[in-house]
């Protein structure tokens, strides 16, 4: 027996020309990777909202209007995810054959082949990255020790210069296919075999199923038919639950009688009970939950304005107010709210949700509901309010 030899081998390995869908080709390539390029797009603008909404720069005061700027820009940053990843799973399979090129010979054309290639690495690594992880982020799994927004955040850099490099190398080749029909030929003699238009509208009809099945998390219309939604319509009082009580540490701690609110501004300070509270002129407002992580979900919050609370200190509404929680554990037991959404009216200390007395779960005894606000400052279990000198 001969043992096989490096031409053996090579022989074996199958070579672009071996793969004969017709539906491949730049034609395909390029209408794939227009509507890819429009997604990635969006998703990198809102993205980069959203890092702007949650670590906002001092010199940059947001507004609490529109009330739902937030829950529409993170709710387009997970659509416009979501319809990515079928589309571009198509554009791989389009370009799949590329794989097996051999490397040209002489030195220069294959420095050039190397860093094409080399090119093309970074940027299926990084767009297969940003999809893998916003997808986990999305179902709240965790699965590793990095900081998942600092690393989401730089990796975006990374996806959306590597997607520029590749549309500028790639620039005349996607004119020219553009410029052809999507079918150049009549079918051929393999009638069975799809076309180039079938594989486009299957990767369309994909892209728009992954959508349909997941945005009714943010989208109310589409709530029955979202099976993969993640936030369907567990909670209590029509609403999802990011952390509950007991997984806060607050479970005991929030429903003590004892409980009462400290409000300070410089050496004044206030405690009001929750009958305190709800002796105050109430308000009513339809305002969301958008949460960070992609659910989103309107309902009708009754509480004081926080502006009238500490306006008990002497406070006047344009002061910037740092809330504490009950919370001993985990991140987001506090928040600050900047001044001009202090201002509005409808920033609430919310007592009662759609109708009822808070869930614990949801906050009782009570938690901060402000307009365009990020779910994860909708501070919950409140106890201190700090005016800010
Ligand atoms: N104290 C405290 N408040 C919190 C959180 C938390 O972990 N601790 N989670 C926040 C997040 S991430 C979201 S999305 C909202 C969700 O509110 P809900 O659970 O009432 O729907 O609460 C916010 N308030
Ligand atoms: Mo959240």
């Amino acid at each position: 027996m001969r043992l096989p030899t490096v031409t053996d081998i090579e022989r074996r390995i199958p070579r672009p020309e071996d793969f004969r869908s017709r539906a491949r080709g730049p034609q395909l390539t390029a209408r794939l990777g227009t509507a890819i390029g429009v997604c990635f797009a969006i998703c990198f603008l809102t993205g980069l909202w959203s890092h702007v909404q949650y670590s906002t720069p001092g010199w940059l005061t947001l507004s609490p209007h529109p009330t739902q700027l937030y829950r529409w820009t993170q709710g387009l940053h997970v659509i416009s995810g979501t319809a990515v990843i079928p589309l571009l799973l198509a554009k791989l399979w389009s370009v799949f054959p590329r794989l097996f090129a051999r490397p040209p010979r002489g030195a220069r054309a294959l420095a050039v082949t190397a860093l094409e290639r080399a090119s093309i690495a970074v940027l299926m690594g990084s767009s297969l990255f940003m999809l893998a992880s916003g997808t986990l982020n999305i179902i709240g799994w965790y699965p590793w020790e990095f900081s998942f927004r600092r690393t989401h955040g730089a990796m975006a850099w990374v996806a959306i210069g590597s997607v520029l490099v590749h549309v500028a190398v790639k620039l005349p080749v996607i004119r020219e296919a553009l410029g052809q029909p999507t079918e150049d030929a009549p079918p051929a003699a393999d009638a069975a075999a799809p076309t180039r238009r079938a594989v486009l509208q299957a990767a369309f009809v994909a892209s728009g199923l992954a959508v349909l099945l997941t945005a009714g998390q943010s989208v109310p219309w589409l709530r029955r038919v979202s099976a993969f939604s993640v936030r369907p319509g567990d909670g209590p009082q029509d609403l999802p639950i990011n952390r509950t009580a007991r997984e806060a540490g607050t479970g005991t701690s929030a429903l003590d009688p004892a409980w009462a609110l400290e409000v300070t501004a410089g050496g004044r300070t206030v405690r009001l009970t929750r009958d305190d509270l709800l002796a105050m002129p109430q308000r009513t407002h339809r305002l969301p939950i958008a949460c960070v992580e992609g659910w989103s979900r309107s309902a009708e919050w009754t509480g004081v304005p926080v502006r009238d609370v500490i306006a008990l200190v002497g406070a006047g509404p344009d002061t910037d107010v740092v809330l504490r929680s009950l919370q001993t554990k985990g991140a987001f037991g506090s928040s600050r709210v900047v001044g001009n959404v202090v201002r509005d009216p409808r920033t609430l200390l919310a007592l009662e949700l759609n109708g009822e007395t808070l869930d614990v779960d949801h906050g009782y005894p009570c938690r901060l509901i402000a307009p365009n606000r990020p779910g994860v400052f909708q501070t919950k279990w409140v106890d201190r309010l700090q005016v800010q000198s």
